[in-house]
């Protein structure tokens, strides 16, 4: 296609911020070691049976807490420029608030030390899905306004002590799966009935539990701004994926905006006055907990920047009974988005052969990044300054079912998603004039992919769970010409000095 040719010989921007990451409980397994407190993501897999589709635990995972060392060597002699990773709440507080756990600490002390060591920039988040079980034990977690507080100690303490090492910080992982992700209400009944949720949480638990986040994550980013000083951009990190109407019906139009509200203006209140959209407030009525003008103000501008986690593209259309009637009725089975997405498979993209992934949400789609990055910077937010892709990625569905190493290595179809990608990406930049600062594959290597298990792989290197072995796949190549040829590779790039120890 033309903007191939157009963006061939483009350069990023010489500061352009890149690489791969993970989170604390896909990567470092050692869930009950030096001190570290149960996280629900403990709880799950071991105490809820099909919970998990291959019903694997995170219990070992990539072994990342012993193995950091040989890990960031590799990621600095492959010439990779920055690693975005979470810190363990329960690692540090193992009951969530209380006592600090100095071995958890001294980790991360380690763990920071060896980045700076091996020039590889850290790009952490504070808070990715693995909520301390010691607080819904007290008082339900998220659903309950005292998480508020304790995530704030939490932050201050993980800010106070990392921040010199830090290049951006985000507060939260994706907080609209807060109802799913970061509890665990949707596998049952677990945990009991918290703050008249009902058991399984539901849709008063989801709006609930998302203005905790919303809350927790601007008052952290006041504090940091305003008390501690702090100079380095913070933001949290959205989900979001690209969409198409599903025709060219004014319904689908309208579902397709509805959705965006769902998905990208419920914690974007940091670009706009600080209030929800007005879609979700009249959808949900007594649902939504109410803004109060202060909180607001909190909300309005607490992001130094947009970082979109945007993996693939949909479609959307309006409900067969019509947006209105499924907006007015919460038993409605589309309420309250009242939308209905499905994959956007590759004719509307037709550069995207082998689409289909090894995740059911996701298509090969990674054309659909240019037009997202113009919608959301200059259509929705015309307030973000600059944005970064802060999670892309490919799960490839034959790596499930091969075996050997040989075979995964070959991972084409990533290998391509990642090159056309990364394609549109500077074309967003260099030809539609997104200010696009930043690019992150996940992940790092494969690792536990919450309840998909063990078996959905998304490395760009290949991990052996049972001999701990990695291996650069085809795509990691690609990765890394991909930015040697449009920008600049890491300072060790294949300069590794000492031998690599595999142990710490
Ligand atoms: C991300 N979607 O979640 C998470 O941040 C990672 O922890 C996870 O491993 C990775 O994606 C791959 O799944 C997403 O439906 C969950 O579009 C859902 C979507 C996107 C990202």
């Amino acid at each position: 296609p033309a903007y191939l040719q157009e963006v061939a010989d483009a350069k990023l921007l010489d500061d352009f911020l890149w690489g791969v990451a993970s989170a604390a409980f896909q990567v470092e397994g050692a869930v009950d070691a030096e001190g570290k407190g149960p996280s629900v993501w403990d709880l799950l897999p071991h105490r809820w049976a099909n919970s998990i589709a291959d019903n694997t635990t995170g219990d070992i995972t990539a072994n990342n807490y012993y193995l950091y060392k040989q890990d960031n060597a590799r990621l600095k002699a492959l010439g990779i420029q920055s690693y975005s990773f979470s810190i363990g709440w329960a690692r540090i507080f193992p009951f969530g608030r209380g006592p600090v756990n100095a071995q958890g600490v001294t980790h991360y002390d380690d763990l920071f030390a060896n980045l700076m060591d091996n020039d590889i920039k850290a790009v952490v988040t504070l808070f990715h899905w693995d909520t301390p079980l010691a607080l819904f034990n007290s008082y339900g977690a998220w659903t309950s306004e005292d998480i508020v507080e304790d995530y704030f100690n939490y932050a201050k303490y993980v800010i106070t002590r990392y921040d010199k090492y830090v290049t951006a910080w985000y507060t939260f992982n994706e907080p609209q799966y807060c109802n799913w992700r970061f509890s665990t209400y949707p596998y049952g009944t677990i945990l009991p009935d918290y703050n008249g949720i009902g058991v399984g949480g539901g849709l008063r638990a989801r709006f609930l539990c998302g203005h905790y986040t919303l809350l927790a994550h601007a008052t952290v980013y006041k504090w940091y701004k305003e008390v501690f000083g702090g100079t380095k951009p913070m933001t949290h990190k959205t989900s979001a994926n690209y969409i198409l109407p599903n025709s060219s019906s004014a319904a689908d139009a309208e579902a397709v905006t509805r959705q965006y509200d769902f998905d990208i203006g419920w914690f974007g209140g940091m670009w706009t006055n600080g209030d929800y959209p007005a879609s979700l407030k009249s959808t949900l009525g007594d649902l939504l907990p109410t803004l109060t003008a202060d909180q607001m103000a909190l909300i309005k501008g607490s992001g130094d920047f947009y970082a979109l986690d945007g993996y693939t593209a949909n479609y959307a259309a309006a409900p067969p009974n019509g947006i209105a009637a499924c907006a007015a009725n919460r038993s409605d089975p589309n309420f309250p988005e009242c939308s209905i997405t499905s994959p956007l498979q590759p004719d509307g993209f037709p550069e995207g052969p082998n689409a289909d992934a090894g995740a059911s949400w996701l298509w090969s789609t990674p054309q659909a990044i240019r037009p997202f990055l113009s919608f959301i910077t200059k259509d929705y937010f015309p307030t973000v300054p600059s944005i970064v892709v802060s999670e892309f990625g490919f799960a490839d569905p034959c790596e499930a079912s091969f075996n050997s190493p040989s075979q995964i290595l070959w991972d084409l179809r990533r290998a391509d998603y990642i090159q056309s990608y990364l394609d549109n990406i500077l074309a967003a930049r260099v030809l539609d004039g997104v200010n696009v600062t930043g690019a992150f594959a996940w992940a790092i290597y494969d690792n536990y992919e919450w309840n998909s298990g063990l078996g959905t792989r998304f490395g760009l290197q290949y991990n052996n769970m049972t001999s701990q072995e990695r291996y650069p796949k085809a795509s990691m190549f690609q990765f890394l010409n991909w930015f040697q040829t449009h920008g600049t590779l890491g300072s060790g790039a294949a300069n590794i000095t000492a031998p690599v120890g595999k142990v710490k």
